[in-house]
C-alpha cells in the first residue's frame, strides 16, 4: 500500500533540529579531545570516537521521532525501520563529514543529514561543527543559510573559476585523482582542496566557490550537499549523462558544467582506480 509522503519542511524540521544536537556534541567530545577508534579503507581512513557517537545519536533522534522510517549511516550503515518501501522515507547520515579535518581540530566538517522518499532526497541540512554555519534545503524550496535563499556563481569563464575537489583514501586513487588535478589546473582560476564534500557542495552553492568536483563520494557525503548545491542552481551530476555518484560528482552552474565536463571526461576523471 503506497502511503503518502510527509512534507518535506516537516522532514527538514526534524533534520534541523537533530543536526544541531548532533554537532553540539560532535563540537563537545573535540573539546573533550578526540581520538583514533580505528581506521576503515585504509590506514589513513580513520574513524574517531565521536563518528560512532554522534551517529548513533542521530539514529536515536529519528527513530523517536519516526519510529519506522529507514536510516542509511557512514558508521552503522543500514538501520532504523528496515527498507523504506513506497511513500517511506529513509534517513542519510554522515556524523562528522571532514573526519581527518576534525582530528586535526581544522574547522571544516560537518554533521550532513538528509531524508530521502522513493530514491529522491526532498530535505537536507549540513552544519559545520565548528563555525555553526547551517545550510538547509528542500526539494523545490529552495536553498537558504540564515534565512537568505543562496544563488550560486554567476561565473561563466572555465579560467577565472575557484574549483574544489578532494582525494580518496586509497593510494592508487589518489595518484590518479592528481593527475587529473595536475592536467585540470592550467585552465581554472585555482584548486581548493578543503575535506569535506558536504561542506565543498554548500560553498559551491552560495557562490564561495565556483564548482567542486570528486569521485569517490558515499550516499552520505553527497545527499544533503547535493539537495542544497542543485536548490541554489548548481547542476549536479557525473559525466556523460549519469547521475552524481560514486564514479564522479560534478557540481557547477550552468555556463561552466560543460567546460568542466569536457576536461574532466578528457582526463578519465570517473575512471582510474
Ligand atoms: C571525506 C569527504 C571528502 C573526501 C575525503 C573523505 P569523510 O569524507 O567528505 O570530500 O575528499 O576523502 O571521503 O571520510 O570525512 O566522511
Amino acid at each position: 500500500m503506497h502511503r503518502s509522503a510527509p512534507a518535506s519542511h516537516d522532514l527538514l524540521e526534524i533534520a534541523v533540529e537533530v543536526a544541531r544536537q548532533a554537532a553540539a556534541t560532535a563540537h563537545r567530545m573535540r573539546i573533550d579531545g578526540v581520538s583514533t577508534v580505528a581506521t576503515k579503507s585504509t590506514v589513513t581512513d580513520v574513524v574517531t570516537a565521536a563518528d560512532r557517537a554522534v551517529e548513533r545519536q542521530v539514529v536515536d533522534a529519528l527513530r523517536q521521532a519516526r519510529p519506522t522510517d529507514a536510516v542509511l549511516g557512514e558508521e552503522y550503515g543500514p538501520g532504523g525501520g528496515g527498507p523504506a518501501g513506497p511513500g517511506g522515507v529513509r534517513w542519510i547520515v554522515d556524523p562528522i563529514d571532514g573526519t581527518v579535518n576534525y582530528l586535526y581540530g581544522l574547522p571544516y566538517c560537518a554533521v550532513s543529514l538528509a531524508a530521502e522518499v522513493d530514491g529522491e532526497v526532498v530535505a537536507g541540512v549540513v552544519r559545520n561543527v565548528m563555525t555553526g554555519e547551517e545550510w538547509t534545503a528542500t526539494a523545490g524550496g529552495g536553498a537558504h543559510r540564515a534565512g537568505t535563499r543562496l544563488r550560486c556563481s554567476t561565473e561563466t569563464d572555465l579560467g577565472q573559476a575557484l574549483v574544489a575537489t578532494g582525494f580518496g583514501y586509497d593510494p592508487a586513487r589518489r595518484a590518479h585523482q592528481a593527475r587529473v588535478v595536475a592536467e585540470l589546473i592550467p585552465h581554472v582560476r585555482d584548486i581548493r582542496r578543503m575535506g569535506a564534500a558536504s561542506l565543498d557542495l554548500c560553498l559551491a552553492a552560495e557562490g564561495r566557490l565556483d564548482a567542486y568536483y570528486e569521485k569517490g563520494l558515499a550516499a552520505w557525503d553527497l545527499a544533503a550537499g547535493g539537495l542544497i548545491a542543485a536548490e541554489a542552481g548548481l547542476r549536479v551530476a557525473g559525466l556523460r549523462g549519469r547521475p552524481a555518484g560514486p564514479d564522479l560528482v560534478v557540481a557547477a552552474p550552468p555556463a561552466l558544467f560543460e567546460p568542466l565536463h569536457a576536461h574532466l571526461a578528457d582526463l578519465d576523471a570517473d575512471g582510474g582506480p
